[in-house]
């Protein structure tokens, strides 16, 4: 731990919000959030305004959640960064305040923009750091949820919100010796708060997923020789980063009230302009142009602001993948490397496309080198590096960009357990049951905050986030304002927002790829789509009605 956070854990640890105890009690309190990224951040906020006495707990030594454990080189967020971000929502002085330096903001400066939100907003003394949760048991009797944490201590709460972020729980593939290896191992997603000395090393990158695509061209510009294992080439679309222009900037803070609402009630929550029409309506001439356009701007405008239909549509999808390729075959100068690299085995967007800024030209360096790992899989990690079948690579680090048991990862790690006993990875053995991924039947008062079934990863986060939380702290407070004490999805409820979401996916091209996304990249993972596709405005507007409704669906009770 770093001696900056230590001080942050020992002025954290005088917690404000008087929980209340007694001797040999549990501190009680009306809410535990579990996490302190952007949602709870949001959630503790939003909570404290309601008068209650709230406790965060976090497992890591600050705030920042992703942008607190993903310190590797070049990591970034792919959504532009005026729009990653807490709204007015949270504080208008904030937005107006806050000013980003480049187009995507680096980890090191999104990280200072949420200790700046923590410390602006007095978030701090609420939440308790190095505090990793290993138990939380419902107790009908008392309608208390009983929070174990790691150094033996236990808290209680009336509700109990999971603010765990949706790619929090690492996944380092068991490659037989992978623990046998004599020089550094790192994994992206817990990279060491002091930086990996990379400089003059032979390495092994692991991975050509979102992260990877950011770490290799940074990796590549330190190491000796850099050998990138591929397994399944992706659709990294150009993200052209660049530094923030004044007067763009300044445009769009004079137009965020608009841009906000638009982004709230788009399909993937950022304000873009989404226009109505299949690729295979117009001809190749007609299409061209309108790719290059999207290609030249950089960032997701390819995926959002071409055609609609990609999702649903092959043929349509077809035209998007063939002009991908194309570009990626440019700009690789060997011509064996960027066929490598053009992905054939799966659609455009049915993985999550990463935005490249000098991933295929790190490809042109002669100190990289890119390793077909599907033909030539890796068979065993040895004390002097990887082995395929063909080789054995000597190096004295490995990367493992190799991703996260995404969405339900870190929620079964910390041993979640409702009504009579229920463990929640058996209740969703077969895959996830939820109520608008944001409550589940049998865990009473336990709220999910971008849980599997809802946007989620299918959004710009803040956008989902600022949702969830609201949709949340709604409820908290209608309950409040009615005498209620309980709040438990009705099976019937939940069994037809299951049915929904899965009839939504079943409606696309996903289900077909593997991706994390259908929970693919763990071995015996329940394969369905976890996050919910049916649009960030659309699910927006069910969970409205569904408040209009007195919270229909949900059996609210008295205790
Ligand atoms: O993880 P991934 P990631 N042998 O799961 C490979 C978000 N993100 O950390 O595709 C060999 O996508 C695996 O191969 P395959 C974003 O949502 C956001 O890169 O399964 N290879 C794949 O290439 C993203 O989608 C930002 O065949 C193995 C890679 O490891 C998500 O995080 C920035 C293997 C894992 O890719 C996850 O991205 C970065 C094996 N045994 C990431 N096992 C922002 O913008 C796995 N792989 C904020």
């Amino acid at each position: 731990m770093t001696s900056e956070n230590q001080a942050t854990t020992a002025a954290s640890s005088q917690a404000s919000t008087a929980p209340r105890t007694g001797q040999g009690q549990a501190a009680e309190f009306d809410a535990i959030i579990v996490g302190a990224g952007f949602s709870g951040l949001y959630m503790l906020h939003s909570l404290r305004e309601l008068g209650l006495s709230v406790r965060v707990l976090e497992r890591g030594g600050g705030v920042g959640g992703t942008w607190y454990w993903n310190r590797y080189p070049g990591a970034r967020c792919d959504s532009e960064s005026v729009y990653y971000m807490f709204s007015d929502h949270m504080s208008r002085e904030i937005l107006d305040e806050w000013n980003w330096s480049e187009r995507y903001a680096a980890q090191p400066e999104i990280l200072r923009y949420l200790e700046f939100v923590t410390d602006k907003m007095d978030l701090r003394r609420d939440i308790q750091f190095n505090a990793k949760v290993t138990a939380a048991a419902y107790d009908a009797g008392r309608n208390r949820w009983d929070v174990g944490l790691a150094d033996g201590s236990t808290l209680s709460a009336r509700f109990l919100v999971t603010a765990v972020g949706c790619l929090s729980a690492t996944n380092t593939p068991k490659f037989p010796g992978v623990d046998t290896f004599a020089g550094d191992s790192y994994h992206t997603g817990a990279w060491p708060h002091e930086g990996a000395d990379l400089a003059g090393k032979r390495v092994a990158i692991i991975g050509t997923g979102a992260t990877a695509v950011q770490a290799v061209p940074e990796i590549a510009k330190q190491a000796a020789h850099v050998w990138v294992f591929q397994r399944t080439p992706n659709y990294d679309i150009p993200g052209r980063n660049k530094p923030l222009q004044a007067d763009y900037a300044a445009k769009v803070k004079a137009d965020y009230p608009d841009l906000w609402q638009k982004a709230r009630l788009s399909g993937f929550g950022l304000p873009y302009e989404v226009e109505e029409r299949s690729a295979v309506d117009f001809s190749p001439e007609e299409r061209q142009p309108i790719f290059e356009a999207a290609w030249a701007k950089g960032g997701f405008y390819m995926g959002l602001e071409t055609f609609s239909d990609y999702l649903v549509n092959k043929d349509s999808n077809d035209t998007v993948s063939e002009f991908i390729r194309g570009k990626i075959r440019e700009m690789v100068k060997d011509p064996a490397t960027g066929e490598m690299l053009a992905p054939k085995d799966h659609p455009f967007f049915t993985k999550r496309p990463p935005l490249e800024n000098g991933y295929y030209e790190a490809f042109n360096r002669d100190n990289v080198t890119l390793l077909d790992a599907r033909a030539v899989p890796i068979e065993e990690i040895t004390p002097r590096g990887v082995r395929t079948a063909e080789d054995e690579y000597e190096v004295d680090a490995i990367v493992y960009a190799t991703g996260f048991d995404a969405m339900t990862g870190t929620l079964f790690g910390m041993g979640i357990t409702g009504r009579d006993g229920l463990r929640l990875q058996d209740k969703w053995a077969d895959g996830p049951q939820t109520y608008l991924g944001l409550t589940t039947r049998g865990f009473p008062n336990l709220f999910v905050i971008t849980g599997p079934q809802s946007p989620s990863v299918m959004s710009n986060m803040p956008v989902a986030i600022e949702q969830n939380v609201e949709w949340i702290a709604g409820l908290i407070q209608y309950m409040r304002a009615h005498d209620l004490d309980v709040a438990e999805p009705a099976q019937e409820a939940e069994d037809n927002w299951v049915e929904h979401h899965n009839q939504v996916a079943a409606a696309t091209l996903l289900p077909e790829t593997d991706s994390w996304w259908m929970g693919a990249n763990i071995p015996g993972k329940p394969r369905t789509l976890y996050p919910y596709v049916g649009g960030v405005g659309p699910f927006r507007v069910i969970c409205q009605e569904v408040a209009e409704k007195g919270y229909e669906g949900l059996m609210l009770t008295p205790g």
